[in-house]
């Protein structure tokens, strides 16, 4: 707990002025005790903050975790010691002035950006610019959800973003604003840092944009305030919040490092200590005679009680969330529990088993839709969607109903063409709570999200990225579309799992996988074209949460061993058969899940790849195979762009085929064909 304050009723208030200079004092001193830091964006934005706070901002500092809180995200990242300035002076549970004092340390609760999970209150790890407001997208976007579906009672909350040039300066602002702006996410709303300096000095160096203009075209209710006049922003703060139907845009006009006497205005006070000398002259012009770090009482004491007064919305909110259904209230705060694991994993079982007896070919994209079908009714939370290729991805199923404008009914998006708009707000959908996103692209535009995936990895939320035409395999579109280096760059990323399912039963027991992580996000890797049926043989387990297993053993001492993943495993398999066929024991290892076959024990990893010359294949560059080969294992794959032509015709041209696994196999083994 923060340290406990008596209330003291003989205290006078404290006025705005010196509420915010309280954020400003300690912004100033964290960063020169760090010697490192940002001070100038939280001593130009503590009125606008301030207002937002004691005004405003529905939080309850006791509960920081209170679902039905509105979000306020620092999506300027970089003046992190905002965030935490008013985490501690709100009296957010272990937010304390030692933390304050361990800016910027190991361990501390306050790291040089916000990263969430190391405090209450920090609700989006920030720092990337413009990620943040992309996540406030997808948060506003889900209190709408939920409150169609809870309630007023149960859902009812606003989402603030503090956002600097710098975020709107970056393409996925763009992303961003128009989809809020076409979704009406009238709770949204954009306090805009309008100080007109970025670090290479005034923002007239690079950027003329009319903000305002900007964001009316995106259909944005906008408004231009005097940052430092805490009456106009709170004004702009209430009109903003009465445009329901509209997200607001505030561009709060303010000076960097407000309060410096010299370096105020500047880019210098942007990223840097602004020096004993200058924090001294600082001191002297806020009127701010108190030691480093000290809070006068009254003044703390003003700031805690703004930390408790929601204190009886929460309790009210309490008594409401108490009244709702048992699986209701589960699924507000762990959309897939226990319960909704169990039904996961036997609609599973069943598509699994019914997979095998069909033995159908099919892409695993329609596989992965056809695994939808039956998991979007069991999983409430689920909120799909697509970059305009829903037909493409398999995304959509015929249970689900399209969010439209205003009206928050449906559950599936279509975030249109912006891949990175879509990933960020699918982490800011699965921030917020209450929801599991997915949300589908080609593959080879996984690197257009790229940015927001490594944050999904970095935060450690249940994201999911269903990946189609993920190789050559997509055919005529040719290199621009076919991914070749993807699987390896998302595979360098920690945290997250790539998932490629080599047939519809590997699809489904991957989704199971993707479903049932809950601090990993994954990538789900489709084809577009069919593949044959490969788990003919039902089993209950799901062999791919291993990561990777034996599909088909040698029937002796293994002479060779062919690992490969998703369409890859077919050609394996035909290979293993015709090398038996000669005599050669082969045996074959699908690998759907890198990352979860590295999790295994040692001695399962042994027995998985054996001790025999090892083939890999894979439709995609061998950048990561040589962990998996040894020094005598051979790779087939591609070792550059591909090329447009159907994809049997490139499979040949490439020499990733059955033969050619065949081939290596012998000279391996040193059995050549008779
Ligand atoms: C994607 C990204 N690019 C670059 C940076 C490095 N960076 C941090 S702050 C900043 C300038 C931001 O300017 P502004 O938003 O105006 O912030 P202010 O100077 O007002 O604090 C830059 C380029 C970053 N954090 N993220």
């Amino acid at each position: 707990m923060a340290e406990a304050l008596q209330q003291d009723e003989a205290l006078p208030e404290a006025t705005h002025q010196d509420m915010a200079n309280a954020i400003r004092a300690l912004a100033m001193d964290a960063v020169q005790k760090a010697d490192s830091g940002h001070p100038g964006m939280p001593m130009g934005m503590a009125d606008v903050a301030t207002v937002l706070f004691t005004r405003f901002l529905k939080f309850d500092a006791v509960h920081p975790d209170w679902p039905d809180r509105d979000r306020f995200v620092l999506s300027a990242g970089h003046g992190a010691m905002l965030l935490y300035a008013l985490l501690f002076l709100t009296g957010v549970p272990k937010m304390t002035l030692d933390e304050l004092k361990r800016f910027r340390q190991l361990h501390s609760r306050t790291p040089g950006h916000p990263e969430y999970g190391h405090s209450p209150g920090i609700e989006a790890t920030t720092g990337p610019l413009g990620q943040g407001l992309g996540n406030a997208v997808g948060m506003a976007l889900a209190e709408r959800l939920l409150n169609k579906r809870y309630g007023d009672e149960i859902v009812d909350h606003y989402t603030y973003v503090l956002a600097g040039d710098g975020c709107l300066m970056e393409g996925i602002s763009q992303e961003a604003i128009s989809l809020a702006g076409h979704l009406k996410l009238g709770r949204l709303i954009v306090l805009f840092d309008d100080n007109q300096i970025s670090i290479d000095g005034p923002t007239s160096l690079s950027v003329s944009d009319d903000q305002i203009e900007r964001f009316r075209a995106s259909g944005w209710h906008t408004a231009k305030v005097n940052g430092h006049d805490p009456e106009a922003v709170a004004l702009a703060v209430a009109n903003a919040k009465s445009a329901t139907d509209q997200p607001s845009l505030i561009a709060c006009r303010t000076v960097i490092g407000y309060g410096a006497p010299n370096k105020q205005g500047t880019a210098a006070t942007h990223g840097s200590p602004l020096g004993e000398e200058e924090i001294k002259g600082a001191r002297e012009k806020l009127g701010w005679h108190h030691a480093p770090f000290e809070v006068p009482k009254p003044i703390l004491m003003s700031w805690r009680a703004i930390g408790t007064r929601n204190a009886t919305a929460f309790e009210r909110w309490q008594a409401a969330f108490k009244r709702l259904d048992p699986a209701g209230r589960a699924h507000i705060i762990d959309p897939i529990d226990n319960d909704v694991r169990g039904q996961i994993a036997a609609a599973v079982k069943t598509l699994k088993s019914d997979f095998s007896r069909g033995a159908v070919k099919l892409a695993t994209r329609q596989s992965s839709q056809k695994v939808l079908e039956k998991l979007v009714p069991i999983v409430p939370g689920l909120i799909g969607g697509s970059a305009d290729l829903t037909g493409s991805n398999g995304t959509l199923t015929k249970l689900q109903t399209i969010v439209k404008p205003g009206d928050f009914s449906g559950n599936y998006v279509h975030y249109g063409v912006r891949e990175h708009g879509m990933a960020a707000a699918m982490n800011g959908l699965a921030l917020h709570g209450g929801i599991v996103p997915y949300g589908g692209t080609f593959l080879v535009f996984s690197d257009y999200c790229r940015p927001s995936i490594r944050l999904s990895a970095v935060m450690g939320k249940r994201v999911i990225y269903v990946m189609t035409h993920d190789s050559i395999g997509l055919g005529e579109d040719g290199p621009t579309h076919q991914p070749v280096e993807q699987l390896a760059a998302l595979r360098a990323m920690p945290n997250i799992n790539v998932l490629r399912p080599a047939d519809s039963v590997e699809c489904a027991e991957c989704w199971e996988l993707a479903l049932g992580t809950e601090a990993t996000p994954s990538i789900v890797a489709l084809t577009r074209q069919r593949l044959p049926l490969l788990r003919t043989a039902h089993t209950n387990e799901n062999l791919s949460a291993r990561g990777a297993y034996v599909l088909v053993e040698a029937k002796g001492r293994r002479d060779v061993t062919l690992i490969a993943t998703g369409s890859e495993v077919s050609l394996a398999v035909a290979a293993a058969k015709t090398l038996q066929g000669e005599g050669i024991e082969a045996a074959v290892v699908s690998m759907p899940c890198w990352e979860l076959f590295a999790g295994q024990d040692q001695g399962y990893q042994d027995a998985v790849l054996g001790t025999a010359p090892r083939v890999g294949v894979e439709a995609a560059v061998d950048f990561g195979w040589q962990k998996w080969l040894g020094p005598r294992g051979i790779f087939i794959g591609m070792h550059g762009f591909g090329a447009s032509a159907p994809f049997e015709e490139l499979y040949k041209h490439f020499g990733i085929t059955a033969a050619a696994v065949e081939t290596v196999a012998r000279d391996l083994v040193g059995k050549p064909k008779k």
